[in-house]
């Protein structure tokens, strides 16, 4: 009877520790996922397309309500002005930009000012070269996210520059022209 006892607390035991040595270092792996290796924010390098000489460097960080956008771009126009977009593909491979698709627009709303309500969620303000054709970019895009996996979330989308300037009216894109340099948000 005790000896009986006694076999059935050590399988017990020895179950409980299988279990736990199996289970243990796969949990603590995937738990340190998150903090140690997700990024909070994101980049973009902007390309030339085809025929252009722009490129830049963006760097996206999130902050309350939006996403701040900070970096320089080289090669313009000196003392122009450019329209500048989240579009909704993250694809710049065609030589024009045109695979990356329509500005980003998840609310369904028409283009327009980016301070304005109506706008598509990727109307960003115009870019300004000074006279050595490089431009600042210092700006926040309201009420969009990263790495949120919601519908306001850029990342895996691009930024599109313009060769004219964006005048927050004409539809679909406000008329800006061709598009001089693509990235894609990552
Ligand atoms: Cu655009
Ligand atoms: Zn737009």
């Amino acid at each position: 009877m005790r000896s009986l006892l006694l076999v059935v607390l050590l399988a017990t035991g020895g179950i409980a520790c299988a279990q736990t040595s199996a289970v243990t270092p796969e949990t603590k792996a995937s738990a340190a996922l998150p903090e140690a290796q997700t990024p909070v924010g994101a980049s973009a390098e902007l390309k030339a397309t085809v025929g252009n000489g722009v490129s830049g460097t963006l760097k996206l960080t999130p902050q309350q309500g939006g996403v701040q956008m900070t970096g320089s771009i080289k090669g313009l126009t000196p003392n122009t002005q450019h329209g500048f977009h989240i579009h909704e593909k993250g694809d710049c491979s065609a030589p024009d930009a045109s695979s990356a698709g329509a500005h980003y627009n998840p609310t369904g709303q028409p283009h327009g000012n980016p301070a304005a309500a109506a706008r598509h969620l990727g109307d960003m303000p115009n870019i300004q070269s000074d006279a050595k054709g490089v431009a600042k970019v210092d700006l926040v895009i309201n009420d969009v996210t990263l790495r949120t996996g919601e519908a306001s979330d850029i990342v895996g989308k691009s930024v599109v520059l313009h060769e004219k300037v964006d005048d927050y009216k004409s539809q679909p894109a406000g008329n800006s022209g061709d598009r001089i340099a693509c990235a894609v948000i990552k």
